[in-house]
């Protein structure tokens, strides 16, 4: 029997525990492994096993290291102010000419994407909306999770659908239960609307990748 221990910055290392001291050995280090906060994955073999770094994360804020896209972009004078990104520079201020909240043009079915080009584990999202005028329109938006590009995201599972959010206000959006993906969708379904995010905060903690089942982590 063959134990395989692997680490993504380190060449594979073949442990030999055909002794009962070898086998003591290789245990040993696999428990000392997990103590370090380090993930234990098995592979289809039953003789090998792999361990990939994983660390403990508290939950953060995500979006700001994804990269965004809305289904228009304010035409005119305004599109400047108004990109897809603006929603998660990190910056709350919610005065529209400020240059930190997005702005579509007027259209049906509006919508606003992050991708945050890994998996998460997501438990809320945040939106701080307008504050200097139009704070209805935000209204029935619906905040949509997953992995599928279908309908550009807004066919993803639902998470939470936002009443109203006074203007200027950050709110806070809770998921019934967490919900994994790497696409976080802001889409306003209806006839002629204006879709404009102050800034857009999920907060979540990443999903280890395994190449196999994990054991410890998931
Ligand atoms: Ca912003």
């Amino acid at each position: 029997m063959q134990w395989m221990i692997r680490h993504k910055t380190r060449p594979t290392l073949p442990v030999n525990t055909d002794c009962l001291a070898d086998r003591m050995k290789a245990v040993t280090a696999i428990s000392l492994l997990q103590i370090l906060g380090l993930t234990l994955c098995s592979t289809d073999s039953d003789d090998k096993v792999e361990i990939r770094a994983h660390h403990h994360h508290t939950e953060e804020n995500v979006a700001i290291y994804g990269k965004a896209t809305q289904s228009s972009l304010l035409h005119g004078g305004g599109a400047p102010y108004s990109h897809a990104s603006n929603a998660i520079d990190g910056n709350t201020e919610a005065t529209f000419h400020m240059g930190t909240c997005t702005h579509t043009d007027t259209q049906n079915n509006p919508w606003w994407r992050v991708d945050l080009l890994r998996r998460y584990r997501i438990t809320s999202v945040s939106i701080t909306n307008r504050k200097d005028c139009c704070a209805e329109r935000i209204n029935g938006a619906q905040i949509r999770i997953g992995d599928s590009l279908d309908n550009n995201g807004n066919s993803n599972p639902l998470c939470a659908v936002v009443g109203s959010i006074p203007a200027g206000w950050t709110q806070t959006f809770h998921c019934s239960s967490p919900m994994v993906g790497r696409l976080v969708n802001v889409f306003l379904p209806g006839y002629q609307k204006v879709l404009t995010l102050c800034e857009v905060q999920a907060s979540a903690v990443p999903i280890p990748v395994c190449s196999g089942s994990c054991h410890n982590g998931r």
